[in-house]
């Protein structure tokens, strides 16, 4: 039976670039999950966009003397451009600045109201008096109360993950003014989300709310539920889901000028109205994606946002009622950069679209390497000598040189035909079972979103068919074998074509080519046979190079480029 799925990546906030840790986290192992899914056969929404609402781009625009309107425009067209140029193959990339959002998110908060979701309460907020503004959780920064880091926003301590509350903040400041604030009443909408605490509980541990949604709580990743469950063992506070601010999505209740719906709510929306926009132009039905039992829904996220999916979101969904849940949040860990954390204020990252300009067509290379050190269960460490090793030793050494020798036999030999199969022996046979082996633990691992070890598997094969070739020496048998060097071939070249199928999730631009190469374009399927897979008198074409060596002063120069440039 065929499956459907939602699948959403993060929106990522269009207020900077995109960095490597963005697309290990979030962008790489969706789009790897869903080709995946697609090449299965499944039906698959792959959903983003851009996420252009909170404090912090006002502030940026603030501070850079500009518009809101204007930083959003230039980073959502970059980083639009920078996930194509990398083969992150989202279906709908959609930007919440755009009116059918903020009418869905209204729409949307005026259902949670009816449901009374809210507290409408006056509390006291800081107050910036030289701005004459109320200052939103991002515009306030003090000290943590927890770890003592002194650049804590309002909402959120980025030095230890936790959520906060301004007022929770040691000696906070203006971060406009850089004035300490005073305290003035103000009146928000609080979700009350106390409330939610048992079936939370229940359902991130049990994975049941009720007989027709399940999900299997087993799959998820330790380190989510633990995380969920400090939230919720600690008491869930209610939150402000309302802000003073000028820039987001207004209010839809009188009387409310220079309110907004809190960013932290409209975004997750924002995968709702982006999955709005994709059918309409797809002649498909969302409420297929958002309301259907069937249909899987899973977030693919960075661990900094497991509580806005698992709790926060989850709660909306389900006081709005007909949603359904998410299935799984495989929620990635840090990726640091040779030994730190990334910063972009300290600008220790390395951008993709400069990546893209230092290593021109090396986007499968980043790939491969990201999704090496992928960040799953703990944090992991990028370096630019280990990603040069990776492709050097890994792809070129031993992926793109099995290929290229069965490509440069089979010409050499055959003219590029597919040779005729005879007889198999016994180390024939192994190499075909052991190449299915690996194909089903690939897309078992997958699966379970163990992306480390399915790629493990798909270099299984190539290894596998390097020692073939070596083991077998078609080149010998050649003077006096042919019928032999037949087969050998013939199996050779099955295990390529299975190869160009089954890379796509990780390399898709190099399967692309190698299916070109192959002449086998339109194979996409995993649902092949591969003792049929390519027919004997098929013709391939000649050659070319998959993969190239990075050498030492080119690795150097960006080496040398990021340390120049860190601040
Ligand atoms: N804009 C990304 C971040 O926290 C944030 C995600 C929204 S997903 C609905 O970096
Ligand atoms: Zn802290």
């Amino acid at each position: 039976m065929k499956k459907r799925f939602t699948v959403t990546s993060a929106l990522p906030y269009a207020n900077g670039p995109l960095h490597i840790g963005h697309l290990a986290g979030a962008y790489l192992p969706a789009d790897i999950f869903v080709r995946y899914q697609k090449n299965k056969g499944n039906d698959v929404a792959f959903i983003c966009g851009s996420d252009e609402h909170g404090a912090a781009i006002t502030l940026q625009a603030k501070k850079n003397k500009t518009t809101p309107k204007k930083i959003i425009d230039k980073f959502h067209n970059l980083n639009k451009k920078t996930f194509s140029d990398f083969g992150i193959d989202f279906d709908f990339f959609h930007r919440t600045s755009e009116e059918s959002h903020h009418k869905t998110a209204q729409d949307f908060f005026l259902k949670l109201n009816e449901n009374n979701a809210f507290k409408i309460l006056t509390t006291k907020q800081y107050f910036d008096k030289q701005e004459n503004q109320f200052l939103a959780d991002r515009y306030i920064e003090g000290t943590c109360p927890k770890c003592g880091y002194e650049h804590a926003y309002g909402d959120q301590c980025e030095n230890c993950g936790t959520a906060l509350s301004p007022n929770e903040l040691i000696n906070p400041k203006s971060k406009i003014s850089g004035n300490s604030p005073v305290l003035r009443d103000t009146t928000h909408w609080f979700l009350d989300m106390q409330k939610h605490e048992k079936w939370l509980k229940e359902w991130i541990n049990e994975g049941v709310i009720n007989e027709k949604k399940k999900h299997n709580s087993k799959d998820w990743k330790s380190q989510v539920i633990s995380q969920c469950n400090s939230w919720i063992d600690n008491g869930l506070n209610e939150r402000a889901m309302t802000r003073d601010l000028d820039w987001g999505v207004k209010l839809p209740i009188k009387n409310t000028d220079g309110k907004v719906l809190y960013v932290w709510l409209d975004a997750p929306i924002g995968y709702i109205s982006s999955t709005k926009a994709w059918a309409k132009e797809n002649n498909k039905n969302w409420k297929d994606y958002w309301m259907n039992d069937e249909t899987e829904l899973i977030h693919f996220i960075g661990k900094d946002n497991i509580v806005f999916h698992c709790i926060i979101f989850p709660i909306l969904l389900k006081i709005h009622g007909n949603y359904i849940l998410p299935k799984n949040v495989p929620s990635n860990e840090f990726l640091n950069l040779e030994g730190r954390k990334i910063s972009t204020s300290k600008n220790w990252a390395i951008w993709l679209h400069e990546f893209q300009k230092d290593f021109k067509d090396k986007q499968d290379s980043l790939r491969y390497y990201l999704c090496a050190i992928s960040p799953e269960k703990k944090d992991s460490d990028f370096t630019w000598k280990d990603f040069q090793n990776r492709n050097n030793n890994e792809l070129v050494d031993i992926y793109a040189n099995f290929i290229n020798r069965v490509i440069v036999l089979t010409n050499k030999y055959y003219d590029g035909i597919v040779p005729k199969i005879s007889d198999l022996q016994s180390i024939d046979k192994d190499i075909l079972k052991e190449t299915e082996k690996s194909i089903e633990l690939v897309g078992y691992y997958i699966e379970k979103f163990e992306f480390k070890k399915s790629l493990t598997s798909f270099m299984n094969i190539s290894r596998l068919g390097n020692k073939y070739l070596t083991e077998t020496e078609p080149w010998k048998l050649i003077k006096n074998d042919e019928t032999r060097v037949k087969t050998i071939m013939n199996i050779s070249i099955k295990v390529v074509a299975a190869l160009s199928v089954i890379s796509e999730p990780f390399l898709p631009f190099s399967s692309f080519q190698l299916r070109e190469i192959i002449d086998m374009k339109n194979n996409c399927s995993w649902d092949f046979n591969i003792s049929k897979i390519i027919n004997e008198g098929h013709k391939i074409g000649t050659p070319k190079h998959l993969f190239s060596r990075i050498n030492d002063e080119e690795i150097d120069k960006v080496i040398m480029k990021m340390e120049d440039e860190k601040k």
